[in-house]
């Protein structure tokens, strides 16, 4: 029996799944074809919908435009609830196209600023057809070399880029504006850290957010800094959750280091990201090179809710107190308490209780869909990336 009490505030707890960990992605090297793929948007939001089905923690489905583009969103609304989750984020996309080459929203040629604006507002038709509340931006522009473009101009385009895009959303929508500091550009990126993110959001209104996606910081990056600031600036709009070990890997959330996912749910908890009407959206941003994607995305949203059960268990008064009293290897030793904790069979009682398998990921293996699906498509599609 286990001795551990699970707070009422895991119940909420939802994780966004993002539509293109369903199809097969890969390296410049090479992208390896798995069996069942999906072939269309419907059969990525049916792996979507297993996903939820199996864990009650993914109710929504990122989408990325144009991967996911179909001529009426409002049918794909309706046949997603029907499977039990809900269109969530629409993700932009201007890093694809030729055009685009030298940048998109800071391009310093108007045309091409104005495509990319346009694709925008698009984007924002469509999450009035779907429901979506967020559009996330990451843009990959930048440059290679010093001197290449005006860094300061590229910064002027940008802000005014965005706030025609800004004054495009309803009253209930938002934009999540994601940095990172290097990829596919070398030597600067127009978003390249949250600085620069808040404070194009900041400019924007209050409708406007910073997006942190855990892969998209240098080495030894205090990520939950970060996230603590943002928090107290009331600026924290999303995560996109993953693993790195060297760059923008995109691996599975806290695989690579589960005890910086456990401090970054510390700051989230303690920021009140957790709370009802929190500005804050967890979503996975990742894709599964390897191993299969529906266990994989189970894989990830139970490492999420394991971490954020240990974040919810740290004790607070015991910290705070050990913290007024300048007494370091105690509030060290409180916080390692909760780290340590095994909240895994708590969790699966927790499950049964609510009806979900007690382990998702036997019982994906037993379920036998990979086998029907792998029988039933063939010729999945890429994630993608060079699709
Ligand atoms: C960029 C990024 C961004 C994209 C996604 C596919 O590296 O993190 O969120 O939309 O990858
Ligand atoms: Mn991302
Ligand atoms: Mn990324």
């Amino acid at each position: 029996m286990s001795t551990v009490q699970i707070p009422e505030a895991l119940d909420s707890l939802a994780i966004e799944v993002p539509s293109w960990a369903y199809g097969n992605s890969g390296t410049r090297f090479k992208v390896f074809g798995t069996p069942g793929t999906p072939r269309t948007v419907q059969e990525k939001l049916q792996d979507a919908a297993k996903v939820n089905e199996l864990t009650g923690l993914a109710p929504s489905v990122a989408l990325h435009i144009p991967w996911d583009k179909v001529e009426d969103y409002a049918a794909l609304r309706e046949y997603a609830e029907g499977l039990g989750v809900k269109l969530g984020t629409i993700n932009s996309n201007t890093f694809q196209d030729d055009v685009y080459k030298f940048g998109s929203l800071t391009h310093s040629d108007e045309s091409v600023r104005r495509r990319a604006i346009e694709h925008h507002l698009e984007c924002i038709d469509i999450m009035d057809a779907t429901g979506s509340r967020d559009l996330k931006i990451w843009l990959a522009d930048g440059t290679n070399y010093p001197g290449q473009d005006d860094i300061r101009a590229r910064q002027d385009r940008l802000a005014e880029s965005l706030s025609e895009i800004y004054a495009r959303l309803g009253d209930e929508q938002r934009l999540v504006l994601e940095y990172k500091f290097f990829e596919p550009a070398f030597y600067h990126t127009d978003v390249p850290d949250w600085g620069t993110s808040y404070a194009q959001t900041l400019a924007l209104g209050e409708k406007a957010f910073v997006c942190l996606d855990t892969g998209h910081h240098a080495p030894g990056t205090n990520i939950e800094f970060i996230v603590a600031q943002l928090l107290r600036l009331g600026k924290l709009g999303s995560f996109d959750f993953n693993s790195r070990f060297y760059a923008d890997d995109d691996l599975i959330v806290g695989a690579a280091d589960p005890f910086q996912l456990f401090r970054i749910m510390v700051e989230v908890v303690r920021g009140g990201g957790l709370e009802p009407n929190s500005d804050v959206a967890l979503m996975l941003d990742q894709c599964h090179n390897l191993e299969e994607k529906i266990p994989g995305q189970i894989r990830s949203v139970l490492n999420v809710q394991e971490m954020t059960l240990r974040a919810l268990l740290l004790d607070r008064a015991a910290l705070a107190e050990a913290q007024r009293n300048h007494d370091v290897l105690a509030a060290n030793a409180v916080f390692m308490d909760a780290f340590y904790t095994d909240v895994r069979p708590a969790l699966a009682a927790w499950r049964q209780e609510r009806g979900l398998p007690a382990d998702p990921m036997a019982a994906y293996a037993a379920s036998g869909y990979q086998k029907l699906i792998n029988d039933a498509r063939v010729g999945g599609t890429q994630a993608g990336w060079g699709a």
